[in-house]
């Protein structure tokens, strides 16, 4: 599907450029990515080639944003901050959002970008190349996969949920703490996933795929198109304090409104 096509659903400029700018980037990453497959066995290893496929794709996305909007700034995972002309507004780019998945031939990666206006994430879109899906949102204009309008799930019982998280992992995060708040969030739910990749945790939370999704030591390029989505699709985005600071506290929980404080007794013990 070409990004571009909306058959059904009228975009505004601004979900256009960034369709536009992640379409151009992904032209050759699914080919990449099938190479990344073939280097696992390859003594120089992937590593080197998939920096090189993440640093290709966010310069084609600073190139191609830079031509739509040459005065905003950008913050980004792999280049920094770069100040624009206009202060006010910064794309934020996560060029391959999973690049643990990607580098180990996983097919679940995104490539995430967002629109922050002063303190107000006002725009975000989340391509998933391998399954080909869109998913999209602008302030107060709804949230979308594909062509199609999403909601956050309707499920109201913690037992019948499905949610997602991000483990600790070497040289990351505390894995005791990890392990104890595990032990008391599993017995409550119907399950919990770690898929290796926050931009489409997120996306699938305002999709209605997972009640919720909770995770701490996060990056602001993970989780800044997927605050938006989740917020126009009908759910709760905070920090794992209860505050709206996700990105300066790098923490954060989604989920319909209803699961927002169960969830948050569970994680913290109360
Ligand atoms: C990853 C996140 C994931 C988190 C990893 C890493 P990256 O982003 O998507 O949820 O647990 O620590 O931050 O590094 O693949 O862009």
């Amino acid at each position: 599907m070409s990004l571009l096509s909306s058959r059904f659903v009228t975009r505004s400029a601004t979900i256009n450029v960034m369709a536009r700018s992640i379409e151009k980037a992904c032209k050759g990453l699914v080919r990449d990515f099938n190479e990344v497959e073939h280097l696992q066995v390859s003594q120089k290893g992937p590593g080197d080639f998939v920096s090189t496929a993440d640093l290709r794709v966010e310069k084609t996305l600073r190139m191609e944003l830079e031509k739509a909007r040459p005065t905003y700034g950008f913050i980004m995972e792999e280049s920094g901050i770069i100040e624009g002309e206009d202060r006010d507004h910064y794309w934020i780019i996560d060029p391959i959002d999973g690049t643990s998945n990607f580098l180990h031939g996983i097919p679940h990666f995104a490539v995430t970008v967002a629109l922050k206006r002063g303190r107000d994430i006002v725009a975000g879109c989340t391509y998933d190349p391998i399954k080909d899906e869109f998913f999209w949102a602008e302030k107060g204009m709804g949230a979308f996969l594909n062509d199609r309008r999403i909601r956050v799930s309707t499920r109201k019982n913690l037992n019948e949920s499905l949610l997602v998280t991000g483990f600790p992992f070497a040289g990351h995060g505390d894995p005791e703490e990890f392990k104890e708040i595990l032990g008391r969030v599993m017995p409550k739910v119907a399950g919990v996933r770690r898929f290796g990749a926050a931009a489409l945790d997120l996306a699938y939370v305002a999709a209605g795929r997972f009640e919720g999704y909770w995770e701490s030591g996060i990056s602001p390029w993970d989780i800044a198109a997927g605050i938006i989505l989740v917020k126009e699709a009908g759910g709760h985005v905070r920090d794992l304090e209860g505050g709206h600071e996700m990105m300066d506290r790098k923490s954060i929980i989604a989920a319909p409104e209803h699961f927002h404080a169960p969830l948050l007794d569970l994680i913290h013990g109360r």
